[in-house]
């Protein structure tokens, strides 16, 4: 089938390409599994050229039977019982220019024990044309939180009031002023409806003047929701669902991105702290210096190296040790005085008592586990911001990051850690 529209056509090439990029990490990936095959179901609907009308609401709203009353015939289950509907439901309805509609009813949302269904109906929500989302009476906080996850500027949200039947015209007016008054800020339309009114008593007077009540079937009213359909479908059908399909690529890849920098922040703590306990012990069994700290020593230049890595950099040696040596001279600077014998007192603080020799190796040691700690953030966070040291140069970097770190809690760990492994090698 040929698509016309080249909005589609776009919407479709966006989200096809996201599914096939081969730079998202597969771990990324797993965990945006549910988001995937809804980028897969989206392919499909644009492909064949669908528009998607999905019914959601609280259970026993009468979703099911707006649907039916929508189609002429009783295809989805209804019942006065709550939770009628377990599963996303889909079916062809008709077409128009040369877009084939399908209805898509849902599980109702408060049923217990319903997280999962919940969630079935909001993504099935969240990827529809055209929301109804009905309500049987005026609307609660929970409804208007749902009604705030799924409504936004660009989504087409019909707000139905169904079961008007149930109501007076007082009522009715009542119950739409308070859900205008409570949804004012949302982009949504409202209509009052009966998908299934319940039979009517009226009375007839007879010709003898006697009256006689009589039961009678009501009538379905479903006309205001369905003219405002056809005529969004007229007006918008078309771009609607490119707008919708490039909308949810938007927000997954947003999503995609977003797990990119968490599991890559997560990565590169996991691998400074590596580093930082090799250097705390290095520097625990062969004390230096306290000033030598700070002179670019293999292991950070190393680690520096590992990190450029996961952000897709891959230094080479000459330029890893370039990079540790800027950073060092940041701190070199930004400690001046701190880091002589302040910093050794800060050290020996973490320890508990006594100054046996392991203690204060393990002073010593915590205070390079420091140094290539604050070398190592400094170092993602440069890589983070995409290789730079932002505006205001490796300075103003470095210096917010010293000041962020709480340094005696550093150094309490580290020499707890470099203290337990000194002793396990001595046992
Ligand atoms: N009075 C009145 N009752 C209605 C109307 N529409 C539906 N009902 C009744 O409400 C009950 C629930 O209807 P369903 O269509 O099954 O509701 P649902 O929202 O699909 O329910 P779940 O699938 O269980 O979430 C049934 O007994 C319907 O006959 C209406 O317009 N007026
Ligand atoms: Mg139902």
């Amino acid at each position: 089938m040929v698509i016309e529209s080249s909005d589609q056509q776009k919407a479709l090439q966006s989200l096809k390409q996201l599914f096939s990029d081969d730079s998202i990490p597969a771990a990324v990936r797993a965990q945006l599994k549910n988001q995937y095959a809804s980028v897969q179901l989206l392919i499909e609907k644009l492909e064949k050229q669908q528009i998607h009308i999905v019914a959601f609401g609280k259970v026993s709203t009468g979703k099911s039977s707006l649907l039916n009353a929508l189609l002429g015939s009783p295809h989805f289950d209804t019942s006065p019982l709550h939770g009628e509907t377990k599963h996303n439901q889909p079916l062809d309805w008709q077409s128009m220019q040369q877009q084939s509609i399908v209805l898509i009813d849902t599980p109702g949302t408060d049923e217990f024990d319903g997280e999962a269904r919940e969630q079935m109906a909001k993504q099935a929500a969240k990827q529809a044309d055209i929301v109804l989302f009905l309500l049987a009476g005026d609307i609660s906080d929970s409804e208007l939180k749902q009604l705030n996850f799924i409504a936004s500027p660009e989504k087409v949200v019909l707000l139905v009031l169904n079961k008007a039947d149930l109501y007076s015209g007082d009522e009715i007016n009542r119950i739409l002023t308070s859900v205008q008054e409570k949804t004012r800020h949302l982009n949504v339309r409202l209509i009052t409806a009966s998908a299934d009114p319940r039979p009517e008593t009226v009375v007839v007077i007879q010709r003898d003047g006697s009256e006689h009540r009589q039961t009678q079937q009501a009538a379905v009213d479903i006309k205001a929701l369905k003219s405002e359909i056809w005529d969004i479908l007229e007006k918008e059908g078309k771009t609607l669902s490119a707008l919708n399909a490039s909308l949810f690529a938007t927000d997954i890849n947003r999503q995609v991105a977003e797990n990119i920098v968490q599991l890559r922040a997560k990565a590169a703590q996991k691998i400074i702290k590596t580093y930082c306990l090799a250097k705390g012990i290095g520097v625990a069994c062969n004390p230096i210096p306290v000033a030598d700290l700070l002179l670019a020593a293999g292991i950070d230049v190393a680690m520096i190296r590992q990190l450029s890595t996961l952000y897709g950099l891959q230094l080479g040696k000459t330029e890893a040790a370039k990079l540790t040596a800027t950073i060092m001279a940041q701190l070199a600077l930004l400690m001046g005085a701190v880091w002589g014998v302040n910093l050794l007192s800060s050290a020996l603080k973490t320890l508990s008592a006594g100054l046996s020799t392991t203690l204060t190796a393990s002073a010593q040691g915590a205070l390079g586990y420091y140094a290539t700690y604050l070398v190592g953030q400094i170092a993602s966070e440069y890589f983070a911001q995409g290789n730079t040291w932002g505006d205001d140069g490796p300075k103003a970097l470095a210096k917010n990051i010293v000041q962020k770190l709480d340094r005696q809690s550093i150094l309490q760990d580290a020499s707890e850690q470099i203290m337990a492994l000194l002793n396990n090698k001595k046992s």
